[in-house]
C-alpha cells in the first residue's frame, strides 16, 4: 500500500549498517536473530525505501582482513549500494568494541593506544572516502572512566583535542573534504563518558585547529538519558552553523541506552524536532540510530526501518498543518514580543535611557 508517507531520496533518510543489523544482543542476553551481512543489509534498505547506509569501519570490514580481502568487501560493497540505490553519506569508527579500546581510544592513558586510535580513525577515512561519504562521526563510547584515579579529566580533554587537530589535518592533506560530526552519550557503555551531552561538545570545538571542520552529530536518545530537551541542543547546534549530522530514534530519560524506534517513546518532542529541522530548512541526512524491538524478526525489522520514516514523514505532515493552521496561525500572532532583538547594541546613551526607564511589572 503506497500513500503520501512513503519514504522518497529526497527525505534523505538513512540508517547505519548497525542498526538494521542489530541483533538484539544486550549485556544480558544473547543475539535473537540472524546475523544480517552488511550487503544483504543494503538489499533491505533499498527494499524498505531509505536513501542512506551508514557504517563504522568494522561494520563492513572485519578488524582482522587483510588488504587484499579489504579490498574485495569494498569492491562487492559498492556494487550492493549501486544495485540497491542506496548512497553512503555518512562513515565512522568503531573505537569502542575492540578490548584494546577498554581505557579509551584518542584519551586512554597508554600512547600506543592512543596512536592505534588515530591510525584506525585514519583507515576509516580513506573507507568512508572511498564510499563516497562526507560527514565524518565521532562518537567517543569509550572516553570515559568508571573512577576519575585514573587519570585527571582535563588531561582527557588535550588528548582528545590533539587526536582530532590530527584528524582534521590528515582531512586537508588527502583532499576528503569530510566534516566532522561530533556525538555525545553521558554514559554507557563507560560510568562516565568525557563529553556527555552535545553542549559539552559546542564547547569543545572553538578550542580546535580547524573548529569550521566540526561540528555536531546530536542523539535524541543521548539528551534524554541526561534528562534534557533534545530539540534545544539540536537549535543551539544548528545556531552556531554545527548541526553537521543528526541521530534520531527515541529513549526514555535516565534509562540505558535504549535506542528506540524514532518518535516511539516521546512523540510530543519529536514533532516539536521535526518542526525545528524542517522549518529552518535542515538540508543533511534524517539518520535513525535506533534497533527494532528484541522480540522482531527479520520481517518486524523491516517494519521498524519503515515506521521510522512513516513517523517521521507523519510529524513533517503535522508541522506543515500547524504552520498552515488559520486559527492556530492567529494564536502565535497574539504572542507579545517578535523578533530577537531585546536591547539593540551597546551604547553609553543608550544604557543611560535603559536604566533611566520605569517598567510596568
Ligand atoms: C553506537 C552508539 C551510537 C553511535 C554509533 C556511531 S555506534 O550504536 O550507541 O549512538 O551513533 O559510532
Ligand atoms: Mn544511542
Ligand atoms: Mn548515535
Amino acid at each position: 500500500m503506497s500513500d503520501r508517507y512513503d519514504p522518497r531520496p529526497e527525505h534523505k533518510f538513512s540508517f547505519g549498517l548497525w542498526t538494521t543489523a542489530n541483533r538484539g544482543r544486550d549485556p544480558f542476553g544473547d543475539s535473537v536473530r540472524p546475523s544480517l551481512s552488511p550487503n544483504d543489509n543494503v538489499a533491505l534498505l533499498g527494499e524498505v525505501g531509505a536513501w542512506g547506509v551508514n557504517l563504522h569501519d568494522n561494520d563492513l570490514v572485519p578488524i582482522d582482513a587483510t588488504a587484499a580481502e579489504r579490498d574485495r568487501i569494498v569492491r562487492e560493497f559498492q556494487s550492493a549500494c549501486k544495485a540497491a540505490g542506496i548512497v553512503v553519506p555518512m562513515a565512522t569508527v568503531s573505537l569502542f568494541f575492540d578490548p584494546i579500546f577498554k581505557d579509551g581510544a584518542f584519551t586512554a592513558n597508554d600512547p600506543e593506544v592512543r596512536a592505534y586510535a588515530v591510525q584506525k580513525t585514519m583507515r576509516a577515512m580513506d573507507l568512508g572516502a572511498e564510499l563516497g561519504a562526507k560527514i565524518f562521526v565521532l562518537w567517543g563510547g569509550r572516553e570515559g572512566t568508571e573512577t576519575d584515579a585514573c587519570r585527571r579529566p582535563d588531561e582527557a580533554v588535550k588528548r582528545l583535542r590533539e587526536g582530532i587537530d590530527y584528524l582534521c589535518e590528515y582531512n586537508i592533506d588527502k583532499k576528503y573534504g569530510f566534516k566532522f560530526a561530533l556525538e555525545a552519550k553521558p554514559n554507557e557503555p563507560r560510568g562516565d563518558i568525557y563529553m556527555p551531552t552535545t553542549g559539552a561538545y559546542l564547547g569543545f570545538i572553538p578550542t580546535l585547529a580547524h573548529p569550521e571542520m566540526v561540528g555536531v552529530n546530536p542523539e535524541v536518545a543521548h539528551e534524554h538519558m541526561a534528562g534534557l530537551n533534545a530539540l534545544h541542543a539540536v537549535a543551539q547546534a544548528w545556531e552556531c552553523g554545527k548541526l553537521f549530522h543528526i541521530d534520531l530514534n527515541d529513549q526514555n530519560p535516565g534509562r540505558y541506552d535504549q535506542d528506540f524506534r524514532f518518535a516511539s517513546a516521546t512523540p510530543k518532542a519529536m514533532f516539536w524536532l521535526v518542526k525545528f529541522l524542517e522549518d529552518v530548512g535542515y538540508a543533511g541526512p534524517r539518520h535513525f540510530d535506533a534497533h527494532a524491538y528484541r522480540t522482531e524478526d527479520l520481517n518486524g525489522v523491516k517494519d521498524f526501518a519503515r515506521g521510522c520514516m512513516r513517523s517521521y514523514l507523519i510529524l513533517k505532515d503535522k508541522a506543515a498543518r500547524w504552520n498552515a493552521d488559520k486559527e492556530i496561525q492567529g494564536i502565535l500572532s497574539e504572542l507579545p514580543g517578535k523578533g530577537t532583538s531585546t536591547v539593540g547594541k551597546y551604547s553609553p546613551s543608550g544604557s543611560a535611557s535603559l536604566l533611566g526607564k520605569t517598567f510596568d511589572r
